[in-house]
């Protein structure tokens, strides 16, 4: 070993590799293939039968992946539909591959840790947890692998990039066996690209005042498949899920900014979630994994805040607080905070603006808290390195083109060759240029980042520090939903007669209302209601069902809102009699009482 690398090493532990709080000896911190991710969902539930289940929502779009959700809950203390439910989703954009790692480690999190830590015991005990573990496992595998293991033709929504009757059929490949599919850079006088003043090793759009050279032809790595003279020209993009097609804001008032596709759910696998969301009803919680940025992410994506319900605001931030204190991301709405806005133009107009976005949809139309975290961060690289030009008014993601600026990638680049060598890079980072005798093109030059950096942590302590964060938050955020309770049932006899008054006192214990405002707001909350279940020797003249309009949550104070609902009964003494407590996203709970003095 190199004193340099020595070194290396030595500052990644003391800078970036977290402090060793994982007790998660024996899970194999890497990127999971299709079979290797279905075999590990499998064999979880194998181990742990009575506290998960694995099932398919549909087949992917492709017809030949299962999009795979793993249901968590312990099912010897209720059924499934009595309990308050949370979502996570990963992977929706394909090469956000750290998403799907993040779903597969939480499901993992969960199920071993189950009895020894206190908090993820009392989630499976009293919630459900549905992990859709990859929502693009067709986008996923390619980026993975380098692989397409479909027909590209047969796929609905499939283009044909060049209009040559074919769908997909040049796609890029890892045409120098290296494991890697990376850029090829070849000199051109008419190429759209030159080297970086900064760094020769980054290639930028060159400009229409250039014209001095030399100038290079940038295309991702491969050969022309097809001979009809171009390489790469039709990648297999099959439009799986976008995020841009579903139903929410999907089209602006005046039909000039869309969403994605010709109409929402368009998309296959788009469809499938929600679908499967809403045969959930007891789903209160939504949060959607993808890269990159380091932040969590709330609603609204095509709305500024202006009209935000107050109390939601407040809630989305007080949990989300809780995030940033694990995972140290930082907290922003993707209108506001994460979206290039032009002053003094309207939010239909904004071009930069995202229509027809998961969180929207699952917020806005459906009232559910949702969340989109996006994993792993350039940003400690640069601060580490210096931010030289780059604008520091904002945090990293807020700095319009990110980890395309060429001075963002400059510092990354200063802090790889820094770290050259290290072993948590597992052999990942930038990948320098080499010379290579391209079949059709010549003389060229391969090299670039490589896969797992910009966009999706190395293998190893980078990626296992994303998941064991976020499954940490995980556990803390499912437990926010609401959590009816029957507190109490009182009986007192009127007199010596037959007559009796029932009077039920119940609470919400979970954090959150029963409810968002939002959800009432767009009136699809639905109230919770307490019911009496009488046999047929009694009577009541009351209502048998009592409703709330929805129940307040404790946000943890010591303060608890309590709901009380009575009946006048009917009966002889001994009378077995039934309260049920019914909460569409508070769950169900249940007394049996015998009606006596
Ligand atoms: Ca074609
Ligand atoms: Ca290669
Ligand atoms: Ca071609
Ligand atoms: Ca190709
Ligand atoms: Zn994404």
């Amino acid at each position: 070993m190199s004193i340099r690398s020595c070194c290396a090493v030595l500052l990644l532990g003391v800078v970036l590799v977290p402090t060793a709080h994982s007790q998660t000896s024996g899970y194999d911190f890497r990127y999971h293939t299709y079979a290797e991710s279905t075999a590990l969902l499998e064999g979880l539930v194998r181990q742990y039968p009575g506290l998960a289940r694995l099932y398919s929502i549909g087949k992917s779009a492709t017809g030949v992946k299962e999009i795979w959700c793993i249901e968590i809950g312990n099912q010897a203390t209720g059924a499934a539909e009595d309990k308050p439910a949370t979502y996570f989703d990963g992977n929706q954009h394909a090469s956000e591959v750290t998403g799907g790692e993040t779903t597969l480690f939480l499901a993992h999190y969960l199920l071993t840790r189950y009895g020894s830590d206190p908090e993820v015991t009392r989630l499976v005990d009293t919630r459900v947890t549905y992990i859709v573990q990859r929502a693009d496992p067709d986008g996923a595998e390619v980026y993975m692998t380098g692989r397409v293991d479909w027909d590209p033709g047969s796929v609905p929504g499939a283009s044909d990039a060049d209009g040559d009757g074919i769908k997909g059929e040049d796609g890029p490949e890892d045409i120098d066996g290296d494991g890697e599919i990376l850029r090829i850079r070849s000199e051109d006088p008419d190429g759209g690209w030159k080297v970086y003043d900064g760094d020769p090793r980054i290639m930028v759009r060159r400009e229409e005042s250039d014209t001095g050279g030399p100038f290079y032809r940038v295309i991702d790595e491969g050969i022309d498949n097809d001979g009809d003279g171009e390489v790469n020209e039709d990648p297999p993009v099959t439009g799986f899920i976008s995020n841009r097609n579903y139903p929410a804001f999907w089209a602006s008032a005046d039909g000039r900014f869309r969403g994605g596709g010709d109409y929402p759910l368009q998309e296959h696998n788009s469809r499938l979630l929600v679908d499967f969301i809403l045969s959930k009803p007891h789903i209160s919680q939504i949060e959607s994994y993808h890269t990159t940025s380091g932040i969590h992410l709330r609603p609204y994506a095509a709305r500024p805040d202006t009209d935000f319900p107050p109390q939601d605001l407040q809630d989305y931030s007080a949990i989300l607080a809780k995030g940033t204190a694990i995972t140290t991301y930082p907290v922003a709405s993707v209108y506001n905070d994460f979206t290039t806005i032009q002053p003094g133009v309207s939010p239909d107009e904004q071009p930069g603006v995202r229509h027809g976005v998961f969180i929207d949809w699952s917020y806005v139309h459906q009232g559910l808290f949702s969340v989109t975290t996006e994993l792993w961060t350039m940003e400690p690289f640069v601060n580490e390195m210096g931010w030289g030009d780059i604008p520091r008014d904002k945090p990293l993601f807020a700095v319009p083109g990110r980890y395309n600026r060429p001075d963002a990638q400059a510092a990354v680049l200063a802090w790889l060759d820094a770290h050259r060598g290290a072993a948590e890079l597992s052999g990942q980072g930038f990948s320098d240029w080499k010379p290579f005798d391209h079949p059709t093109l010549g003389d060229v030059e391969i090299g670039g980042f490589t896969r797992y950096w910009l966009r999706n942590p190395p293998a190893g302590p980078f990626l296992q520090k994303v998941v064991e964060d976020q499954a940490r938050f995980a556990v803390v955020q499912a437990l926010t939903t609401p959590s009816v309770k029957i507190r109490d049932v009182t009986v007192q006899r009127d007199g010596n007669s037959d007559r009796w008054d029932v009077t039920v006192t119940v609470a919400n214990e979970g954090y959150l209302d029963t409810s968002m405002e939002q959800a009432r707001r767009a009136n699809v909350a639905k109230p919770d209601q307490v019911t009496i279940e009488i046999p047929a020797a009694a009577a009541t003249e009351s209502p048998r069902t009592v409703e709330f309009p929805f129940m307040r949550g404790t946000r943890e104070s010591s303060y608890v809102s309590l709901y009380r609902a009575s009946w006048n009964l009917v009966g002889p003494e001994g009378t077995r009699v039934t309260i049920v407590l019914r909460s569409e996203k508070g769950g169900t709970d249940r007394r049996q009482l015998t009606i006596n003095d």
